[in-house]
């Protein structure tokens, strides 16, 4: 894997922040884009903007073409059985309302859906929206002083009112990489059915869905080297036609009269309006740019460059680091002594370093961990050994400053 080769498809990696070179490590929040995905992006507003779906037109035709060309892709790429399983959203935060709104219609009052201490808020805020319209019940399964799941604990909280779990298959915090498959085998065993956050996972982990066996598997384009605005939702076939529509609109009907609608087809019964076909068609880019590295050399470099940075942290006097299962992805959150993680933050922000600081929408896991907020480095295939030296560094210099 040649890192430079690969860094010169990105150039937003040779700015400058306040003088200095910019060591991009905020790649948890959002991956940078490489240029083949910018290009088709330019291609498409240049020589092919047409709506989709809409007719005749060779243009549109050739935009439609574009679009359905990477839900085939995305289904493949997953392992999905057909592409009516692919359904196109804003992100992994709409994709997870859209089953909260949609299954969670077919719920009733008093049922009961099993979530996690270490989930984004986007997999808990839709849930208690939910809560809103039903009385469903939130079960919470915790976790151990590494940052892993409870299995255990995980397992006591089925009863017969459970209905859905609804799990990350990687923390945005800790890094953890929850056992995924042995998690939906539990629920299935209860004839529970399984929605996997994904969000942190297809960046860095082959995601074949029907090994799995998830019923739902939810993710975002902006955070695996594509665009943004576009997330994917893959879902079985028989829970998708089960499920009402979520949204009403152009492009999710059969037939409308005033007395009566009737609604399309599998997948564009879920995608109510025009989607953001421009990036859609782009994302096809971005699976290219993950293949041709391929998920070995991707999860080899990042696991190196986190057990390098990891061990020389911990040098660092009054370092924490949060997250230290075995299975980690390439993410550190830190705090120093009882410094607060803004200062650390800022103070790493005027030597180039690009983290984020602050309790990364997980709120609840802040809280169980006891603390605020944390400061979070995190690596992607184009971070180099030369940036974590930098980046290292930076964090003692600003160790020794705030002393
Ligand atoms: N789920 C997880 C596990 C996430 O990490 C995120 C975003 C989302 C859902 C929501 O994704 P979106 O694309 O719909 O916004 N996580 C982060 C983060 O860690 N820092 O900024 C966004």
């Amino acid at each position: 894997m040649d890192i430079n080769k690969i860094r010169e498809q990105f150039p937003i990696l040779n700015r400058k922040i306040k003088g200095k070179d910019m060591i991009y490590l905020d790649n948890t929040a959002t991956s940078q884009t490489p240029m083949p995905v910018v290009d088709a992006i330019t291609d498409m507003y240049t020589q092919t903007k047409a709506n989709v779906h809409r007719g005749v037109s060779t243009i549109s035709q050739e935009a439609t073409d574009m679009q359905e060309a990477t839900r085939r892709r995305v289904a493949q790429w997953i392992n999905a059985s057909s592409e009516q399983e692919i359904i196109f959203t804003r992100g992994t935060t709409e994709a997870i309302n859209l089953v909260a709104s949609s299954f969670g219609n077919l719920l009733e009052n008093g049922d009961e859906i099993i979530l996690t201490t270490m989930e984004h808020h986007a997999n808990i805020v839709p849930w208690q929206l939910l809560g809103q319209r039903k009385r469903i019940i939130l079960r919470i399964v915790p976790i151990n002083e590494v940052g892993e799941l409870n299995l255990n604990a995980y397992r006591s909280l089925f009863n017969e009112r459970t209905k859905l779990v609804a799990v990350c298959h990687v923390s945005n915090v800790l890094g953890t990489v929850n056992p995924i498959k042995d998690i939906i085998d539990f629920a299935h065993s209860n004839s529970v059915p399984v929605l996997v956050d994904g969000a942190q996972a297809i960046p860095h982990i082959k995601v074949d869905v029907r090994d799995l066996d998830a019923d739902f598997y939810a993710f975002s384009a902006h955070k695996m080297y594509g665009p943004t605005g576009i997330g994917i939702l893959y879902g079985k076939k028989r829970w998708l036609e089960m499920m009402p529509p979520y949204q009403g609109g152009g492009e999710m009907i059969a037939n409308v009269s005033f007395d009566n609608t009737t609604f399309a087809e599998l997948p564009f019964k879920f995608e109510a309006g025009t989607p953001d076909f421009v990036g859609i068609a782009a994302l096809n880019k971005a699976i290219d740019f993950i293949e041709e590295i391929g998920y070995d050399n991707i999860a080899a470099h990042e696991h190196a460059l986190l057990t390098y940075t990891t061990e020389r942290m911990l040098k660092i006097p009054g370092m924490k680091i949060f997250g230290t299962s075995e299975n980690k992805s390439a993410v550190i959150s830190f705090l120093i002594g009882n410094e607060h993680h803004y200062d650390i933050g800022m103070l790493l922000d005027t030597l180039g370093i690009e983290v984020r600081t602050g309790h990364h929408c997980a709120q609840p896991l802040m809280r169980s961990l006891g603390i605020e907020g944390t400061v979070r480095a995190s690596f992607a295939v184009y971070n180099t050994f030369e940036e974590a030296d930098k980046f290292i560094a930076a964090v003692e210099r600003v160790a020794a400053m705030l002393k």
